[in-house]
């Protein structure tokens, strides 16, 4: 017997004993251990102030912001641009919620409330990489901002197009640069696919994106992988350390009239202009029947990057369903710590668990693959954030945009 099968046969043993260990004792304590914070860690890498509040206060870290306002777009962009710890080095339109003939401006309009036309904007693609484009006008309204009208933006954005500004930032700045990607990642992969070095000389890249707990425009799938899932499997197997915002997090972070009236009694033009797409944005959702108002998906990512302690995260490898007739876009989770595919606590960081193989689905007759394993062993590729701290990242939102933090 060859030693690779020993130590199959040494794990699906310890496998069948371990999973009644665990039902025994607290899957949540067990849990509780497997989730790790990457303030920490970020602290070390990035240059501290000494606080222990998270994040808040480093840096600055040069970023490039990847987008398609979009309402929590819009709020996202005008927080990070109210953030001292970015140097936001460009930002990149893409389509997504509404068409580029609508994010590029929206973007454009942004930067000129919020006083910084300094930063570049780069028109970006204008459609998916194989894929006809849907929107999302039904949660955007049909100008991308709930409606909230703002005059046409005189600023002009850069002549080089989205994806060469991409690789000319990171390229000057190699091992800098944290690509804050808020849309479809449609820009992102032109750029890999145009030069794969890419992958190796940016310091990691956040995405609000994502779920693994369901989808929110198909039962599957997260409306940015959703509309782009070729992109996004390239992304994901880029060898990018990725940070994945999804929907597991952002779920909870439903925009208030609290929140908004907050956001008004600030006179300033950013928490003015953040108050009247809010309100339009509640608005739009009270009329098609919700009791709730919009998810500031994007926002949480951004500040997620300010202040790593506002979520919790865990190492998965994850992978994109991109072949399904009704599942494309999907994100997969594999994890050796979770499901039923979990192991003792500790075990995670044994050879037996990190053997684990990733599967795919069974091959089929007609294909030419002749074994579902993807990948021979678990080696995780993303941060998933798996909990949110929802009021403390309201507090720094509306706190950036009103001026008061
Ligand atoms: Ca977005």
């Amino acid at each position: 017997m060859d030693s690779k099968k020993e130590i199959f046969r040494f794990t699906r043993r310890q496998f069948v004993t371990s999973s009644a260990a665990v039902l025994a004792t607290s899957g949540l304590a067990h849990q509780a251990n497997a989730i790790t914070s990457v303030a920490g860690k970020r602290s070390e890498q990035g240059q501290s102030n000494g606080r222990s509040d998270g994040g808040i206060g480093r840096g600055p870290f040069r970023v490039i912001i990847d987008t398609d306002p979009g309402v929590d777009d819009a709020l996202a962009l005008l927080l990070a641009m109210r953030s001292p710890e970015l140097k936001i080095e460009a930002i990149t339109p893409v389509a997504g919620n509404v068409p580029l003939d609508l994010t590029l401006p929206n973007a454009l309009r942004m930067v000129e409330i919020a006083g910084r036309t300094d930063i570049p904007v780069a028109a970006g693609a204008r459609a998916p990489l194989m894929r006809r484009l849907v929107t999302a006008t039904y949660a955007h309204g049909e100008n991308g901002l709930g409606g909230a009208v703002f005059p046409e933006p005189t600023t002009k954005p850069v002549a080089t197009p989205a994806a060469e500004m991409i690789l000319q930032i990171v390229r000057k700045y190699p091992g800098e640069v944290t690509l804050i990607a808020i849309g479809p990642l449609t820009n992102i992969a032109t750029a890999l696919n145009s030069d794969p070095q890419l992958a190796s000389m940016v310091r990691g890249l956040v995405m609000m994106g994502g779920s693994l707990s369901g989808g929110n425009i198909t039962p599957a799938a997260e409306f940015n992988v959703y509309v782009d899932p070729e992109a996004a499997r390239i992304v994901f197997q880029s060898g990018i350390p990725v940070t994945m915002v999804g929907l597991d997090v952002t779920r909870r972070t439903s925009l208030t009239d609290e929140h908004v009236r907050t956001l008004e009694a600030a006179q300033n033009p950013v928490s003015q202009a953040a108050a009247k797409i809010g309100r339009n944005a509640i608005n739009h959702n009270r009329e098609r029947g919700y009791l709730v108002g919009p998810n500031m998906h994007d926002s949480l990512a951004v500040a997620g990057f300010l202040d790593p302690s506002i979520l919790k995260f865990q190492d998965y490898y994850v992978d994109v369903e991109t072949t399904g007739e009704l599942t494309a876009g999907e994100t997969l989770g594999y994890t050796p710590v979770g499901g039923d595919l979990r192991r003792r606590p500790g075990m995670e960081k044994d050879a037996a668990a990190t053997n684990m193989p990733i599967r795919g689905s069974a091959p089929t007759l007609a294909g030419t693959k002749t074994s579902p394993v993807l990948r021979d062993k678990f080696v995780p590729n993303t941060k998933v954030a798996v909990e949110v701290d929802s009021s403390k990242f309201f507090d720094l939102l509306i706190g950036r945009l009103s001026g008061s933090k």
